[in-house]
């Protein structure tokens, strides 16, 4: 089954996805990304996302060359820009930042991906991607020269997702940046998760298996959890015990 359409189906089931997100700049050596890719494989996880605002580094082919011999589930690539694509993935978030009016983002580099991606086998995920304040600048409001919207501003959080829907975008993605010091809150993920009826990816900050929770009932569909298992893999059994948990709820209603 296509990863849109999985995606598609478990949001109307009610029932939740976890992905792992790998940083190719915080991989000096593939190897080390084995023991957490060990753990993936045992706590069920859904997708491993890569990719990162800034990545520096070449290695994304050796990092999903990596990925690819110690675990089955699909490879996503969450692309900062046009340069990181990469074929030999299953799939691409292809990102619009519409919180932002940095056109680039909105459109330009889609007009440069393009092409390339006619040419390969990547499942394209269109996906509005709504970046929300969180405390201190993050590299991807940084980089992406956009603001935040305002953890407190839900109204003009939901009418841009609602807005990245009519506009055909299959997924919205609400992200307090990687590694940000306040997740979203859980106010803003079900004012946006009832503004529209794709489903809700979440990430940035979600450090803790409560957090994860929150999230979950908030009315995320799918969460990202990257930074903290860079430091404390070992929490991923935890954090993924939450969504299998409440998997495990809808199975039996
Ligand atoms: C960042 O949503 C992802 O874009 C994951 O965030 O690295 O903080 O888990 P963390």
């Amino acid at each position: 089954m296509k990863i849109l359409d999985s995606l598609q189906t478990k949001s109307k089931q009610g029932k939740k996805s976890i992905a792992v997100l790998i940083d190719p700049d915080k991989i000096n050596n593939t190897a080390q990304l084995e023991p957490l890719l060990r753990l993936a494989a045992e706590d069920c996880v859904d997708y491993i996302f890569v990719g990162g605002s800034l990545v520096t580094t070449t290695n994304i082919g050796d990092v999903i060359r990596t990925i690819k011999e110690n675990v089955s589930m699909p490879v996503v690539l969450f692309p900062g820009s046009a340069l990181q694509i990469e074929p030999t993935a299953d799939a691409i978030l292809f990102l619009s930042l519409i919180s932002g009016r940095n056109p680039d983002l909105l459109i330009g580099q889609h007009v440069v991906a393009a092409p390339i991606l006619k040419n390969n086998k990547l499942e394209v995920l269109p996906t509005g991607y709504i970046l929300i304040n969180s405390g201190k600048t993050t590299s991807v409001a940084y980089i992406s020269n956009t603001t935040p919207i305002p953890e407190d501003k839900y109204a003009l959080a939901a009418c841009t997702a609602m807005a990245g829907e009519m506009l055909g975008l299959k997924l919205i993605y609400l992200d307090a940046g990687s590694g940000a010091e306040r997740e979203v809150n859980q106010k803003m993920i079900t004012t946006v998760k009832k503004s529209v009826d794709v489903p809700l990816i979440v990430g940035g900050g979600i450090n803790t298996p409560q957090k994860a929770f929150n999230a979950l009932q908030a009315g995320a569909d799918l969460i990202v959890i990257g930074n903290v298992l860079e430091k404390t893999p070992d929490l991923l059994t935890e954090i993924s015990d939450k969504v299998y948990d409440w998997n495990q709820t809808i199975n039996v209603k």
